[in-house]
């Protein structure tokens, strides 16, 4: 970063500041990770440079020889990895592929069924102030207030009176495991399009550690950047019978020039997900979680949905009398990083909501392992326990640094 450094000190300075807090602080945040150097290297290259619209063999421009060489590599790759029968690897990220997928196969106004932002859903499910759910008429299915799960006989039920034309299924906050089979059966039913956003799964997905909708859906999207562990991005995959309409909802329906610099980290990404090492990850993501939510409960935390069957864990700290807000600002405060988030039936506010929602796709790049799961979930308990407790936090953020530094971050070197 010497050249930074001496033309943009101010920018050098911003940025150094984040590689400290990432190298410092343990990162929760279940959608965020750290990419490879090899990831950060190409990202930065000069595929920043070039304009590229259409696809590859088919471009408005000139120049194209070797951005349709490393647009093919994604795309094969991606084939590859998911065993997808057709990939768009353009949208610039995963709300702007959510939209193509809908403004591709959909009718402005047409019946979708998206499960609720503050159960689990996201904002492009169907949230009325989204674009998403004011361009179609979503309706909305929830989770069980008992058991926090998904109940399928339900969802059905819902389908059989709505007879929505896409059912979105893959979500935001929702630890257990998803049924796509299940999925797939009442989309059949209905006659609907099966939609899965796995953005948050895709890397236990590629991995073999978690089911593989690609080959029961029709639409597949997924970001790049979450636990797939690559650039910021997203891809869509579909059934060949899709293909025309996905690639012309992409472009020219929704964007101009691809982001090649993206697409080529995208190509790396792949290639990286298809090393047998990605497999240990995407098992290991899952026992941390496991772990972690075990050690959690022993503390008297309370678990949405009862613990984890993927990467993330939701509590509920109704209970332990800190709300989200407070929660996400004091552990911020040790070097702690995740988010407040509603809960299913959350009585507060979205801005200052009674649950906390954490992850292990980092610190799983990271090294961690069960031993650091139970170090987290007794500083979890020690700050919330003790919000105002300058003394525990002095402590705690002492040790969460001396932890952190037995374990590298890819690309941070100060
Ligand atoms: N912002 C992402 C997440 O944290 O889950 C969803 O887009």
């Amino acid at each position: 970063m010497a050249t930074l450094e001496q033309e943009d000190p101010q920018a050098y300075e911003i940025l150094n500041g984040e590689m400290r807090r990432q190298l410092e602080g343990i990162e929760l945040i279940p959608s965020e990770n750290y990419v490879s150097e090899a990831i950060l290297e190409i990202m930065g290259s000069i595929f920043t440079n070039k304009y590229s619209e259409g696809y590859p063999g088919k471009r408005y421009y000139g120049g194209q020889e070797f951005t349709d060489k490393i647009e093919n590599l994604a795309i094969e790759r991606a084939k590859e990895l998911f065993g997808a029968e057709h990939v768009n690897v353009q949208p610039y990220s995963g709300s702007p592929a959510n939209a193509a997928v809908y403004f591709g196969l959909l009718n402005y106004g047409d019946t979708v069924m998206g499960l609720k932002l503050d159960h689990g859903g996201h904002i492009t499910h169907g949230l009325p102030i989204s674009f998403s759910g004011k361009s179609y008429k979503f309706v909305q299915y929830e989770v069980e207030k008992e058991t926090g799960r998904l109940n399928y006989d339900k969802i059905r039920e819902l389908a059989r009176q709505c007879k929505p034309k896409m059912i979105v299924c893959g979500y935001t906050a929702y630890p257990p495991e998803v049924d796509w089979k299940a999925f797939r059966s009442i989309c059949d039913e209905v006659n609907a399009i099966a939609f899965a956003d796995i953005s948050h799964t895709a890397g236990m997905i590629a991995g073999g550690a978690l089911q593989n909708p690609v080959p029961y859906f029709d639409v597949v999207m997924t970001t790049t950047h979450k636990t797939l562990r690559g650039p910021r991005g997203a891809i869509i995959m579909c059934k060949e019978k899709y293909a025309k309409d996905i690639d012309r909802a992409v472009f020219p329906g929704l964007q101009g020039g691809p982001h090649e610099h993206q697409i080529a980290a995208k190509a790396v990404c792949f290639k990286e997900a298809l090393e047998p090492g990605f497999k240990e990850y995407a098992e290991q993501i899952i026992k941390n979680a496991k772990a972690l939510a075990e050690e959690l409960k022993k503390y008297g935390f309370t678990l949405i949905s009862g613990g984890t069957e993927t990467h993330l864990i939701l509590i509920d700290l109704t209970n332990k009398n800190i709300p989200g807000k407070e929660a996400q600002a004091v552990l911020d405060q040790v070097g702690i990083t995740l988010n407040k988030n509603t809960v299913p039936f959350d009585p507060r506010s979205p801005f200052d909501p009674s649950g906390i929602r954490l992850g292990t796709p980092a610190v799983t790049t990271r090294g961690f392992r069960e031993p650091e799961m139970k170090l987290i979930a007794k500083w979890l308990n020690e700050v919330l326990s003790a919000p105002k407790d300058e003394t525990v936090l002095k402590r705690v953020k002492e040790e969460v640094v001396a932890t952190c530094k037995k374990f590298p971050v890819p690309g941070i070197k100060i």
